[in-house]
This record gives structure tokens, sequence and C-alpha cells, in this order.
């Protein structure tokens, strides 16, 4: 008997499919961050680097400079990830013909048709975001919240022209896009006014979302505090969530770092699906405060893929990763972050859900507890890896020796 066979025998002893936790693992997209390629510096600006209410921290070496060597760097990280995968761009990393360039207000799809053009060849799905950071008309820690016009209107430009390339990406691959609107927009110090901003903010909103596009899903995304903007963020999650409660279309995206940190999203996912019919995430790893670093197979991935398996969430909670370690291998970062929330994903597909479910609603909390804590230590691993053969990708142990090689030969010689 292989390790799988045993491993699934010891599973159907708990009442647990492994066969059908696989097809439903292999059916799940993730959408995959273009940013942990380059530290969030996307190839817009002259020297582009992450600021304005984002940072990263570390400069390790061979960091992608350009759209080919980004895209070789995704292709090799992909290689190595089991499962459907998304590309989540932001639009700073628009390609622009030679000779070319164009503001953020004026980006065009064309700018992103290269995109397109490697998700086909791949077969990758691909999400987008407006990037309302790291740029010159970010003024004073605001955009879409400035009290300046100009400012607010140069931004809700950006905004709406993102929408209309998600739209025409969507038609392109046949495919709902995610657009997802963050704005770092924030006060270091005790603010004299804070629904003035709101208020402004909210206005913008309104502008960015008149249009209707039936191949995007839009939505904002909330944050409790950023470098520089200690004392108030201005897009606060009650202010997000209310948004979008009232807006039809518009949906709350629950960032695992954008809370304190003793407040969880694994128990606002079933909150949200209490109200919404879909709940976009990103999925990080913050240490401390919003570290965003590389996601690991810890206590807070498993409980939030619990969430979405046992509220057969899997078509409404979209699982998108953000993370950016500049100070370890990017491709061995994308690779381990993206498996550890696979297999996270993996972990709650193989719990005896509904048997616990049970347990709650009959007050059996004693064998609940019991239960829950022996099915944590079932062989998962056997199955991982009967999934990583299935999909053709190397198992846990194989692939960091080929991130190795890549570093060696191609990744060193970037100077
Ligand atoms: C920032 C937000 C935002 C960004 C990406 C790059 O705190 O988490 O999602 O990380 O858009
Ligand atoms: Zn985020």
């Amino acid at each position: 008997m292989t390790n799988y066979e045993q491993a699934k025998e010891r599973y159907a002893a708990f009442g647990i499919d492994t066969e059908a936790a696989l097809e439903q693992l292999r059916q799940k997209p993730i959408s995959i961050h273009c940013w942990q390629g380059d530290d969030v510096a996307g190839f817009d600006q002259v020297d582009g680097k992450a600021g304005d209410g984002i940072q990263t921290t570390g400069n390790y070496p061979g960091k992608a400079r350009n759209f080919e060597e980004l895209k070789a760097d995704f292709l090799k990280a992909a290689s190595m990830i089991p499962g459907k995968k998304r590309i989540n761009l932001h639009a700073s990393y628009a390609v622009f013909p030679e000779g070319e360039w164009a503001d953020r207000d004026k980006i065009e799809y064309r700018h992103f048709a290269p995109w397109v053009e490697f998700a086909k060849e791949n077969g990758f799905g691909i999400d987008f975001n407006p990037t309302c950071f790291s740029h010159p008309m970010v003024k004073d820690g605001l955009t879409l919240s400035h009290p300046d016009e100009a400012v607010r209107r140069f931004w809700i430009d950006h905004c709406k022209a993102t929408r209309r390339i998600a739209q025409q990406i969507g038609e392109a691959l046949g495919d709902q896009v995610l657009n997802n609107v963050w704005v770092p927009d924030g006060f270091k110090d005790i603010p004299a006014d804070r629904m003035g901003p709101r208020m402004r903010l909210k206005a913008s909103l309104d502008e960015v979302f008149a249009e209707k596009y039936p191949n995007v899903i839009d939505c904002v995304e909330s944050k409790v505090f950023g470098i520089g903007l200690e004392s108030m963020t201005v897009g606060s999650n009650e202010f997000y969530t209310a948004y979008a409660a009232t807006h039809p279309g518009v949906y709350n995206l629950l960032d695992a770092g954008h809370y304190h940190p003793t407040e969880y999203i694994s128990d606002k996912i079933p909150a949200m699906l209490c109200f919404f019919d879909k709940v976009p995430l990103h999925v990080t790893r913050p240490v401390r405060w919003d570290s965003d670093h590389v996601v690991l197979f810890d206590d807070e991935i498993k409980e939030i893929m619990k969430e979405v398996v046992r509220n057969d969430a899997l078509d409404k909670v979209l699982i998108g990763l953000d993370f950016f370690d500049a100070s370890i291998n990017r491709i061995a970062a994308w690779v381990l972050g993206t498996r550890s929330a696979q297999k996270a994903l993996l972990f709650a597909l193989l719990q005896p859900n509904d048997a616990l479910k049970t347990m709650q609603d009959e007050m059996r909390f004693t064998e609940k507890l019991v239960r829950m804590e022996e099915a944590r230590t079932l062989p998962l691993d056997a199955v991982w890896s009967e999934y990583c053969r299935r999909q053709n990708v190397p198992e846990d142990g194989a692939w960091f020796g080929l991130v190795q090689q890549y570093e060696a030969d191609v990744l060193s010689k970037r100077g």
C-alpha cells in the first residue's frame, strides 16, 4: 500500500473522502500577486519603488527589473505550484510600447494586452488593481479623499481607467476580473476632521463605480493604519463594509494584515457571508503589524480556509495573496506562500466538518474539542504529495533545489 492509500483509509475512518477533497482543491483558483516578484516596484515610474503608505524591506539580489524578467520568474514559480492560477496585476505594471508612456489616469487596455497574451498562453486568469500609491500625485498621503479637486480627479480617472481595462481583460479571457481599490489615505497625527475626508472618499467612489461592467467584480480594501499614517485611515473597515453593503456589486475585501493584531479575518469571513455573495481576500501573514510576511501553514491560515470550506463558500470567497518579502529569494517566497495557502485549503477540505458542526449544535463541546484536535494530525502530507504528483509539480522537499538552480543560472546574473 502506498502512503497515499494508507492516508486515504485513515481519513475514511473519520468519514472523509480524500478523492473528493483533491478534486475540490484542483478546481479552486488562487490569485497570485505579481508584485512579490519586484518588491511592488512596477514598470511605470523611473526607478519605481514602493512608497506612499506601502513599503518593502530587504534587498535580496536578483529581483525582476522588467516585464520579461517578471514573466520568466512568475512562470518559474508557477511551474512549482499546483492547481489553477490567476495573476493579480497592479496598474503600475503597464507594458508600454518602446518610446511611449501614459500616466495612470490615461492608461488603456492595450498597455495590458501583453499580460493577457501571457495569461492566455499559460492558462492563467487575471485580476486587476488601480495603483493609488508610489506616485507623485499622492499628495500629503491622500488620493481619492484629498481636499484638492485636481488630486481627486486624477485618482478618480485612474480608478475609472482600471475598471474599463478590467472589463476588457475579462472580455478577452471570457472571465470575471476582480478589480480591487485600495488607497493609502490617512493622517499621521490626530485629525481635526474625520468625516470630511470620508465624505470625499465616498463621493469619489460613487464616481468611480458609476459605470456598470459585467465582467468586473469590484471591491474596496480597508486598513487600520499605515506607516506615516498612524492616526487615522480614511478607508476604515466600517467605512468600506457600509459602503459595500449600500452599493450592490461592490464587495469588501478582507486583508489578513489590516486589522488589530488580535482581530482575525477568519471570524470576519462568515460574518460577511451572511450578507454578501462574494468575499474577496488578501491572504498574507502579519507579524505584529501589516508586515506582509510570506504565508505559512499556520493556525490562522487553517482557520481562514476552514471558514471557506465549511460554509460551502469555495465559489464565494475569492482567494488572493498579498505578501512581499524583499529579504529572501522572491521565487521561493511565491512558491512557499502559495503552496502553504493551498495546503491549508486541503487541510480544511480534509476535516470532519459536518460531524464537528453537529457536535457543536448538540452541545457536545468536549467531544468536538477532542475530535478537532485528533483531526489536526491526520496524514495530510501523504495527500498533499499525491496532489503534487497528479499535478506534475515537485513534492515538498524537491522544489527548493530547483529555485536554487534558477538563482544560480538566472537571478545571480542580474547584477
Ligand atoms: C496595502 C494593501 C494592498 C497592497 C497591494 C500591493 O496595505 O494590502 O492590497 O498590498 O495592493
Ligand atoms: Zn492587501
